[in-house]
């Protein structure tokens, strides 16, 4: 299906609708972390419209239909993650000099957390709810890694993050690892939520740790949850509480219509 066949056009989309706009925003849809979930072919539009079961009238069903795109690939993407195909790891030299810092606000902003203070919460669907000092946090079992960090403003870039692999967190507060989702909340007003499979990813550190030194105030002190796996903007900074749930908890950037799964 087409949209510049003339008989269509005109019943797919309203006159009102900028078609760019359209365009752009659902090749963007297409074309980011999730290309790999229609392989080599991109799939029409009209086609999409189909498998979501949406008619292109007015602006408010693009909406709808822009999400659903979104929430099939995040489906699919799902479904293609294996959990056991490793990001590649690089060497200290390649590492990128000095390492980016990049939130919603400038690096001035950064929330500052008192670390003798700090507890991090533990809630929903675990057997122990108790809260953690970071005395308690930095014994656990130890890992380091040297990975690239890919940031969907266009950059990217190669750090080393050190702390406790998160499957050996989530074992010890006992974590029901049958549930869906891991959700963040963060000192500033950021959140995020992964999938459970991403979560007992190998990979996937709490981080307390940058290239050897307490993570710094920019990089997320005290904690970082780094997965090299997915983009930059799913690695929660600032972590101050952690939950596990079966009720979809979004994102801050996901509420603003970025894909959830966000692979990389
Ligand atoms: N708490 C918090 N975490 C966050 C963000 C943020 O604004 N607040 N930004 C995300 C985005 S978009 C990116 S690219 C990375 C940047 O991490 P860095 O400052 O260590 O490079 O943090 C992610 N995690
Ligand atoms: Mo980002």
């Amino acid at each position: 299906m087409k949209f510049d066949e003339p008989g269509r056009k005109a019943s797919l989309i309203a006159p009102e609708l900028d078609r760019e706009l359209l365009l752009i925003d659902a090749r963007r849809e297409l074309k980011m972390p999730s290309r790999r979930l229609f392989g080599k072919q991109l799939i029409s539009l009209g086609g999409l419209a189909m498998l979501t079961g949406c008619s292109l009238s007015d602006n408010k069903s693009v909406e709808t239909f822009l999400a659903r795109v979104s929430r099939l690939n995040d489906g699919v993407q799902g479904w293609l993650f294996d959990p056991n195909r490793l990001a590649p790891t690089y060497t200290r030299a390649e590492m990128t000099r000095p390492f980016p810092f990049n939130a919603f606000y400038g690096v001035d902003k950064a929330p500052v957390v008192d670390g003798d203070d700090f507890r991090l919460k533990v809630s929903g669907l675990v057997a122990s709810g108790r809260a953690w000092t970071l005395t308690e946090l930095y014994a656990l079992p130890h890992a380091e890694q040297i990975t690239r960090h890919i940031c969907v403003e266009g950059w990217s870039a190669i750090g080393r993050w050190g702390g406790t692999p998160f499957s050996e967190f989530l074992k010890r507060v006992g974590a029901d690892t049958s549930a869906k989702y891991v959700g963040f909340k963060c000192a500033d007003d950021y959140y995020e939520s992964i999938d459970m499979a991403t979560a007992l990813h190998p990979q996937t550190l709490l981080t307390f740790t940058y290239d050897g030194e307490t993570l710094p105030v920019k990089y997320g002190y005290p904690m970082k949850l780094r997965m090299p796996t997915k983009l930059g903007y799913k690695n929660p900074k600032h972590v101050m509480e952690i939950f596990v749930t079966n009720t979809f908890p979004g994102g801050y950037w996901v509420d603003q219509g970025y894909n959830w799964f966000g692979g990389s």
